[in-house]
């Protein structure tokens, strides 16, 4: 266990995560990761809703090569607030192996902007998970989406399903193409055809925009491994809408407090989401190269 976990309830990242007996396609990304610290060097945000192990770039790229992930997209989480520095250098120092979404507040200027493109930052990332931020008014999300404009990068969107209709009008007015983390968090009690889950899939159906993440059984699961109770809902996902889809291992799966996942199963768990080499190729390489390599 690291010196510098806090939170009593969070749980370390998988140790020694399996070999996956799914061979990933050649230049596959793991477009939804994160890296915490090393603490001191990159503190934690004194605003952090949680207090995560350090899980550094080192450890990120050894699980990189260990999957057989060509490349990586860095998310910042929400525990390092604004300051994108651990973030942009992980970025840095892998050069055109890694990408960024960076969080940001709407006095960054544009010299800011230019900087992080140039390490590799490709996006930005609006959070309105209650548990994880305080609310941030819509207009300064507008204000940083247009000043994004001239980089051409995309916006990631992370909330719970719960909200999603009262999002719905500011999500039609965002720029550009907007990822939604997590398929916008389904509750999976409740069936792929329930009137919630259907107006995540009618936002994507009309919104040729909008593009989603197909990550996280682990925290949408309710029967727990090998979340069996949640493949439909990918299945759904992919099935429809295969040239804007991602998928990302979320490696150090932050806040996870259940269980901790084999990073290595997940690996495996994509061909139960994406049966065919197609949807595979489209799902690890073809759309996130296309997102963030364009
Ligand atoms: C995720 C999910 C979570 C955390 C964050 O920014 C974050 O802190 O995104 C979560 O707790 O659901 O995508 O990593």
């Amino acid at each position: 266990m690291t010196e510098q976990k806090m939170d009593a309830d969070w749980l370390e990242f998988h140790p020694n995560p399996k070999v996956p007996d799914f061979k990933l396609p050649a230049g596959a990304v793991d477009a939804h990761c994160h890296v915490f610290g090393p603490s001191p060097e990159f503190p934690f945000a004194p605003e952090r809703k949680y207090t995560p192990c350090n899980a550094g770039k080192a450890q990120l790229y050894a699980l990189r090569d260990h999957l057989g992930f060509s490349r990586n997209v860095i998310v910042q989480a929400t525990c390092h607030g604004k300051d994108n520095s651990a973030m942009v250098d992980a970025c840095r120092s892998a050069g055109d192996l890694a990408r960024g979404v960076a969080s940001v507040g709407s006095d960054i200027t544009h010299e800011e902007l230019a900087e992080m493109h140039e390490a590799g930052v490709r996006g930005v990332r609006f959070n309105f998970v209650k548990r994880l931020v305080d609310a941030t008014p819509k207009e300064v999300f507008i204000e940083i989406a247009e000043k994004i404009q001239d980089f051409g990068w995309s916006i990631v969107v992370y909330f719970e399903a719960a909200d999603l209709e009262e999002l719905e009008p500011f999500l039609k007015r965002l720029p550009g193409i907007i990822v939604v983390d997590h398929m916008g968090r389904p509750d999976v009690t409740k069936g792929v055809e329930h009137p919630d889950f259907q107006r995540f899939t009618l936002l994507m159906a009309e919104n040729e925009n909008i593009w989603t993440k197909v990550t996280c059984p682990e925290r949408l699961t309710v029967a727990g491994p090998p979340y069996e109770d949640v493949v439909a809902y990918y299945r759904h996902i992919v099935d429809l809408f295969e040239d804007r889809v991602l998928w990302g291992t979320d490696w150090p799966h932050p806040n996870m407090k259940s269980h901790m996942p084999d990073d290595g199963a997940l690996v495996d768990y994509i061909l139960r989401i994406a049966p065919s080499a197609e949807q595979q190729h489209k799902l690890l390489v073809t759309n996130p190269t296309r997102l963030y390599w364009g």
